[in-house]
C-alpha cells in the first residue's frame, strides 16, 4: 500500500459530476444528422443503452451542429459550495468533475483548443477552479474525470468514428495534444488529487499510456489513478461500472461508480429520466460496496445552467440524513 492512497483506502464514498455541452440538449436531439435525416421530435437517440452524454455518437450529430450547443451552456446557477456542501453532508470524501468528455469539450479555458468553456455561454467562468477551491475548503479531495482516449472532436483521437471523427493512422499529434492538455490541467489546479481516465478500450498503447500518466506524475507525483487509462487496466484501483461483480472485486481495490439516474449520467430529459435511485438504493449499494472493501462514487448529472435537478438531489440528502445518523461511513 501506498501512502498517497491512504485517503482513498479510507474515503468509502465519494460524488462523481457528468457536466459539459451535453447537458445541453439532455439527451434530445432535434436536427439533421450525418445521414441526412431529419428529426423534429425529442426521441432520436439515446434508447440503446448509454447515457445523454453520449448524444453526439448516438444521433450522429455533425461536429458543427453539436458545436452550436455551446451556446446554451450557461452554468449561470453552478454554485460550488452547495455542491461540495452536499457531497459533504453525505459523508462523501472527495469529488470527481468531468473536465473532458468523449464530446472533447475541456471544461476549463485552455490554450490548446477553441473547444473550451471559454468560447460557450459560460465565457469567463472558471468553474474547474470553483470547484477546487470548494473542495479545499470543505475538506473534500478533489479529482477529474478525463477521456483521453476517446474524443469526437480531435483529431487523430482513439475513439472509432471515423465519420465524425476522420480516420487516422497516425495518432501522434493528438496525443501531443493530449499531452499539453494533463501537463496544463494538473499545473493549473495544484489540488487534483486523482485522474479519472476514460476511454481504456480505444487504445492498447502502453507508450502512450506512459507519456500520458508521467505528464501528471511528473507535475504531482501523489496523483492516483483509476485503472482506465489503457487496455490493460493498469492503476491503482478497479472501476466496475453500474454493478459489483462478486466476488472477484472482494480481492482487489475497487470503486463502484454508479449514478443517481440509473440510465444516464449526463443530465437528461430523454428516455433515462424515469430512472432514479431511492435514498434505499443508494445506501444498500454504498454498505456492499463497504462490505467488500471498496469505494462508491456516486453521480449526479446538474442541468446546463450548472443546477442539480431535486430529482436527483432529494434521495441523495434522504440517503445522506441516514448515514449522518449512523454517524457516518
Ligand atoms: C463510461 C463512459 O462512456 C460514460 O459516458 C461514463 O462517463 C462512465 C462513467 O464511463 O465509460
Amino acid at each position: 500500500e501506498t501512502d498517497k492512497q491512504k485517503w482513498w483506502d479510507e474515503a468509502k464514498f465519494g460524488m462523481f459530476i457528468h457536466f459539459g455541452v451535453y447537458s445541453v440538449p439532455a439527451g434530445r436531439f432535434v436536427g439533421t444528422d450525418l445521414d441526412g435525416v431529419t428529426y423534429t421530435s425529442n426521441e432520436s437517440s439515446t434508447a440503446n443503452g448509454v447515457g445523454a452524454e453520449w448524444l453526439m455518437f448516438t444521433s450522429r450529430i455533425p461536429r458543427e451542429t453539436y458545436k452550436l450547443y455551446a451556446n446554451s451552456f450557461t452554468c449561470s446557477n453552478f454554485n460550488a459550495d452547495e455542491i461540495a456542501m452536499l457531497a459533504k453532508s453525505a459523508g462523501m470524501k472527495y469529488l470527481v468533475i468531468t473536465i473532458k468528455h468523449h464530446d472533447g469539450f475541456v471544461m476549463y479555458p485552455t490554450k490548446f483548443t477553441e473547444w473550451n468553456i471559454a468560447n460557450s455561454a459560460a465565457k469567463g467562468k472558471d468553474i474547474i477552479n470553483e470547484i477546487q477551491n470548494a473542495c479545499v475548503r470543505n475538506g473534500l479531495k478533489f479529482g477529474v474525470y478525463f477521456s483521453q482516449n476517446i474524443d469526437w472532436m480531435a483529431e487523430g483521437s482513439y475513439g472509432e468514428v471515423p465519420e465524425i471523427n476522420g480516420y487516422y493512422d497516425d495518432h501522434s499529434k493528438y496525443d501531443l495534444y493530449t499531452e499539453n492538455l494533463i501537463n496544463e490541467f494538473v499545473n493549473r489546479y495544484p489540488n487534483i488529487d486523482l485522474i479519472w481516465w476514460d476511454g481504456y478500450h480505444a487504445n492498447s498503447n502502453e507508450v502512450v499510456a506512459n507519456l500520458f500518466k508521467n505528464a501528471a506524475l511528473s507535475v504531482r507525483p501523489n496523483i492516483i489513478f483509476n485503472d482506465r487509462l489503457y487496455s490493460k487496466h493498469e492503476g491503482d484501483y478497479i472501476t466496475p461500472e453500474m454493478n459489483l461483480n462478486l466476488p472477484i472485486q472482494k480481492f482487489q481495490r475497487f470503486e463502484l461508480c454508479n449514478s443517481i439516474n440509473k440510465k444516464s449520467w449526463g443530465y437528461s430529459e430523454s428516455v433515462h429520466q424515469q430512472y432514479y435511485m431511492s435514498a434505499k438504493e443508494i445506501i444498500v449499494n454504498l454498505l456492499r460496496c463497504i462490505q467488500y472493501g471498496g469505494n462508491m462514487l456516486l453521480n449526479v448529472g446538474p442541468k446546463a445552467d450548472g443546477s442539480i435537478p431535486h430529482s436527483q438531489t432529494a434521495p441523495l440528502r434522504e440517503a445522506g440524513e441516514i448515514i449522518h445518523k449512523m454517524g457516518g461511513v
